[in-house]
């Protein structure tokens, strides 16, 4: 048995590929020292690899911002727009793919799969020319045999190539990307050519699309690529890799493939996997590469359970290998970089490279038995005892109050339609009110303000002073503007699942554990280690200030538990619906002690609770009972006459509205701008009996849109939300914005809310 990843993360120890990137976008760095930088970032991970253990490296894992980019560039697959661009400087062109210039737009970014990861979408119509460029991959191949590695070249496999690409501008919507296949083998078949030239014995073909549920058309199109691409004479040995779950009804089909080995993730979809594989008669003549160390979660392997898979597995291939569940590239680096986290705890968790030691270790105690790795096998038994026993782990009364949560403590005192009264009532606001989303712009002056109080230039003191001042003047503001619902604009937050996570007992926060989010932009997800509960209030001096500044109501603001789970590294002790019950129950303290302190509008956002919907139909609605019930006891034990806001974003909400329901919040806000209020009819289609507000301002874009633009949106709104639910906002906070185009908009979507009200009032 041989050791191997399928990628790692590229950044390097102090996201080095992130700075070099923006100081060659400066036009600080040439192009040639970011080539350098990147070759040295790329030839530091190798050898780490090699040097832990790992017998067979990957190579075209890395990437200057994405891998699905990568294979766009791979297949010839330049959007027209782009193609001048492209033509005139190959990277240059790259970078305005990913991210637009001046005259054009990017391609646009949606997620990979269930990660935190995003991707930018491959655009196809029925006129593309696929052509083969292997340069990327030949050239970071060889720079890995040079080394006199072992490399195996890790590809994106044409079938989830084609499913994750959607049509090209001005290509109809039902435009199928899949019915290119039998147009882009050949392209892959050239890239697998240049490769085996190049010394690749392997090469890996990822295709996670097939852990989804696919047609029998999909899986019939599977095994047509891979009948096509084993029957190639000239080619390397294919390793077909799935992750993010069981492969399903693609297992038989990948199994009676003419490919050379299967990768399958054997953490959370082992039973499955097992099962279907069992089923076949296992990979009689392959090679299996067996995903036992979960890839995407920051904690220690069960070593002694990972070699019981692993020993199961021995009968069903020719040969098992070990790997981790999916490439490194969702966790952070290196534990050890964390000097904030007590010794023991550290313990508990893997990062990339504890990661790669653990794939090591089950390798070697596979091939040359287990008392060879007897060491590191008790070593692992006590970090595992430790944390299974840890009072972290096991607050009593945290599990107390969780076990007596009833069916009640999740549900309003009255039904919506008598909350809404009574809130009409207690509020007195006017028909169409005007609010924001939460955030006002983060300034230099704030991020400066924050990076003194970490580095003790400054002291608690004065820090908060500067916050308050800047509250003072987000109210000012506000009121001036002639908004009806104020906030107090988060100038205390940067991240805002961080800012929580600090404050909640049993939460872990990391200094170094960056995860690539998109790009160049990074996030560092908190970890949800132990037992959920909040010592003191969080935000609640924030909220009573602002609110003693105006006679105007502010909304509290808080983020939802599904986000806090989504954006966080979640235990994999418990389920997932227990985790959210504790955090929910300590965000429901928080919801109570702003009712208390005078909030008559509190706003609980679940940006993530769309992003986080499981990858097969048949897991959704187990997932959207808990997600709803959690919300629903965040928010629930409030007055009727008390108004609770939820807010998401992101479009495609179609499939969720029932749920959006569920969470009987009573006002909610969403993305809309782009889509023209598409939301508002989706909504409207089925029978959303709440108030919402579709925003009217797109707040990624720098452009401020006009009064009559706003307020023609407010029109289209209108015919899908009567005026008595119709709330006006912006699409999403405002903190990436700067001040000057924030007034304005702001100023013009009030000015469109009276425009639209005297209309109402006139006709
Ligand atoms: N918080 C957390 N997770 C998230 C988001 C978030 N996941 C999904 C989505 N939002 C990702 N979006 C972004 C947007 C901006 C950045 C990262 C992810 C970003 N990061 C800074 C960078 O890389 O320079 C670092 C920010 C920091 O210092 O913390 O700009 O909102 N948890
Ligand atoms: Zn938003």
């Amino acid at each position: 048995a041989r050791a191997t990843v399928y990628g790692y993360p590229r950044q390097g120890p102090n996201r080095d590929l992130k700075k070099a990137i923006e100081a060659y976008w400066k036009g600080r760095v040439s192009a040639a020292a970011l080539r350098t930088t990147a070759a040295e970032l790329r030839h530091a991970n190798w050898k780490q690899l090699a040097e832990a253990g790992i017998h067979e490296v990957p190579s075209g894992d890395f990437s200057f911002y994405d891998h699905v980019l990568d294979t766009t560039v791979m297949v010839g697959a330049i959007p027209a727009r782009h193609r001048d661009a492209v033509e005139a400087d190959a990277l240059d062109g790259y970078f305005a793919m990913a991210r637009g210039t001046q005259d054009v737009a990017p391609l646009e970014m949606t997620k990979w799969f269930d990660t935190n990861y995003h991707y930018l979408v491959p655009e196809l119509g029925p006129d593309i020319v696929f052509t083969a460029d292997s340069t990327k991959q030949v050239a970071e191949l060889k720079e890995a045999l040079a080394l006199g590695l072992t490399a195996r070249p890790v590809l994106v496999g044409p079938v989830t190539y084609l499913l994750l690409a959607k049509p090209a501008l001005g290509v109809p919507d039902d435009f199928d990307p899949l019915t290119l296949l039998d147009r882009l083998l050949p392209v892959y078949a050239e890239v697998l050519a240049d490769l085996s030239a190049a010394g690749a014995e392997w090469v890996q073909l990822d295709e996670p699309a097939l852990v989804q549920d696919r047609t029998p058309a999909e899986l019939s199109a599977t095994a047509r690529a891979y009948r096509g691409l084993g029957a190639l004479a000239d080619r390397p040995k294919l390793l077909i890799a799935s992750y993010f779950g069981r492969l399903g009804d693609a297992l038989p089909v990948l199994a009676k493939a003419p490919v050379d080995g299967l990768a399958l993730d054997f953490t959370e979809a082992a039973a499955a996997n097992l099962d279907a594989l069992a089923a076949v008669g296992g990979l009689p003549g392959k090679r299996l590469v067996a995903g036992v160390v979960n890839g995407r979660n920051i904690w220690v392997n069960d070593l002694s359970a990972s070699l019981a898979t692993l020993g199961t597995l021995l009968g069903l291939a020719d040969r098992v290998d070990v790997a981790a569940s999916c490439s490194l590239l969702h966790v952070p680096l290196d534990s050890t970089a964390e000097r904030d986290i007590e010794p023991q705890i550290l313990r508990w968790l893997a990062f990339a490279r504890q990661k790669t030691a653990e794939i090591v270790t089950l390798a070697k105690g596979l091939a040359q038995g287990t008392d060879t790795i007897s060491a590191e096998l008790s070593a692992n038994r006590a970090d595992l005892a430790s944390r299974a026993s840890s009072p972290i782990t096991h607050d009593r009364a945290v599990r107390a109050r969780a076990a007596a949560v009833t069916q009640a403590d999740a549900c309003r005192s009255q039904p919506y339609a008598e909350r809404a009264t009574a809130q009409r009532a207690h509020l007195q606001l006017p028909l169409l009110p005007t609010t924001t989303i939460g955030s006002f712009p983060q300034t230099g002056e704030l991020r400066t303000a924050r990076a003194d109080l970490r580095a003790g230039r400054i002291d608690t003191a004065r820090y908060e002073e500067r916050i308050r001042a800047e509250i003072q003047e987000v109210i000012a503001f506000q009121e001036k503007a002639g908004l009806d619902v104020l906030v107090h604009g988060e100038a205390e937050r940067s991240d805002m699942v961080q800012y929580f996570a600090e404050q909640l007992t049993g939460y872990l926060a990391t200094r170094h554990g960056w995860v690539q989010s998109y790009g160049t932009r990074y996030v560092r997800p908190p970890i949800l280690a132990g037992d959920i509960s909040r010592p003191e209030p969080m935000t609640v001096r924030w909220t009573t200030y602002a609110q003693s500044l105006t006679p105007r109501p502010v909304k509290g603001m808080l983020t939802g538990p599904v986000t806090m789970l989504a954006w966080s590294f979640v235990r994999n002790d418990q389920p997932l619906a227990d985790t959210a019950r504790q955090v929910a129950l300590a965000l429901r303290d928080e919801v109570d002690d702003l009712e208390a302190t005078g909030a008559s509008v509190i706003q609980v956002d679940e940006p993530a609770l769309r992003e986080t919907l499981p990858l097969r139909d048949a897991d959704r609605s187990t997932y959207l009972a808990w997600a709803t019930e959690a919300f629903r006891l965040t928010t629930s034990a409030v007055r009727p006459d008390t108004q609770i806001h939820t807010h998401m974003c992101y479009a495609e909400f179609g499939d969720i509205v029932q749920a959006i329901d569920d969470l009987d919040a009573d006002v909610i806000s969403l993305e809309a701008a782009r889509s023209h209020m598409q939301v508002a009819r989706e909504l409207a289609s089925h029978g959303y009996p709440r108030e919402a507000g579709p925003g009217v301002y797109d707040i990624h874009s720098p452009r401020v849109p006009s009064t009559e633009e706003a307020a023609d949106l407010l029109r289209t709104g209108l015919k899908a939300i009567p005026a008595e639910r119709l709330w006006v906002n912006p699409d999403c906070g405002l903190k990436t914005r700067g001040w000057p185009e924030t007034r304005a908009s702001v100023e013009n979507l009030v000015a469109a809310a009276r425009t639209i009200r005297e209309e109402l009032s006139t006709s």
